[in-house]
């Protein structure tokens, strides 16, 4: 795995974060070193899928960066004539996601395409997972793509959505954001990649807080929902379509 340096050396001026061949071929380090918890909520979106699956459906994996989410929905299917549906509008990272997800044998079909989320058509979805990428939406945009991916599931399907998020009290968000700095240094990321990063994302990732989440949810028709998964300001939520 190629090791994440990336704001390693001082930085005259710090462009904004973009998903680039440069992020793309150390993503696997970033992502498992930056986000706590990454690697169980990977697992778990494998164990939710095998329990939510259905026949002759389709899965979604909303910006699916290297496949990962993919990767963990294909290895539990079980079910008759599914296919999964993996997009991410990043060119650089929908090559190298195609490649990866070749390694592996198996009989499930998955379409890799390179295609903004908030414009892709869902229908028939038994799951929908979209893990880490609502938070680079433009806030204005979230609400209809939330709407959509109701629309789109079948009765009974399955909504896995993973986010940063704000706690709405300066004192509890600056103690949550200082446990993940803390993290990521014990993952050995130095004090200049800690806060160059942050600097990079501060226009690109704007988190919501957990309630905009839960009513969010609400509005769009989820009358089922938790939270699944928390460290510090990292989460995973689920909704069902009754
Ligand atoms: C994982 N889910 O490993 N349309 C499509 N893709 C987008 C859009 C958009 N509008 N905006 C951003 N992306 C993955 C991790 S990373 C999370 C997801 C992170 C894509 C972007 O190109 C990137 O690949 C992904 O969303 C976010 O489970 O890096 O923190």
């Amino acid at each position: 795995m190629q090791k994440d340096s990336i704001y390693a050396e001082p930085l005259g001026k710090i462009q904004d974060f973009n998903f680039d061949d440069q992020v793309a071929d150390v993503f696997p380090d970033m992502i498992q070193r930056s986000v706590p918890g990454y690697h169980t909520i990977i697992q778990t979106i494998g164990k939710l899928t095998a329990k939510f699956q259905q026949p002759n459906s389709s899965y979604y994996d909303l910006g699916c960066s290297l496949g990962a989410a993919t990767l963990a929905m294909r290895r539990n299917l079980s079910a008759e004539n599914c296919n999964i549906i993996a997009v991410d509008n990043s060119k650089a990272m929908v090559e190298r996601c195609e490649r990866h997800l070749q390694s592996f044998r198996s009989e499930v079909p998955v379409t890799v395409q390179l295609a903004d989320i908030r414009q892709l058509a869902i229908s028939n979805a038994a799951v929908v997972v979209i893990n880490f990428t609502l938070q680079f939406l433009p806030k204005a945009d979230r609400e209809q793509l939330i709407q959509q991916i109701y629309n789109g599931l079948k009765p009974g399907g399955l909504l896995i959505l993973s986010e940063k998020f704000i706690h709405p009290q300066n004192t509890e968000n600056e103690l949550l954001i200082d446990l993940h700095h803390d993290f990521k240094r014990a993952n050995g990321y130095s004090e200049l990649e800690v806060s160059q990063k942050r600097t990079a994302l501060e226009n690109v990732m704007q988190p919501d807080t957990l309630k905009q989440h839960a009513n969010r949810l609400t509005k769009a028709g989820f009358n089922q929902q938790t939270i699944w998964f928390q460290c510090f300001n990292f989460c995973s939520m689920l909704a069902i379509k009754s």
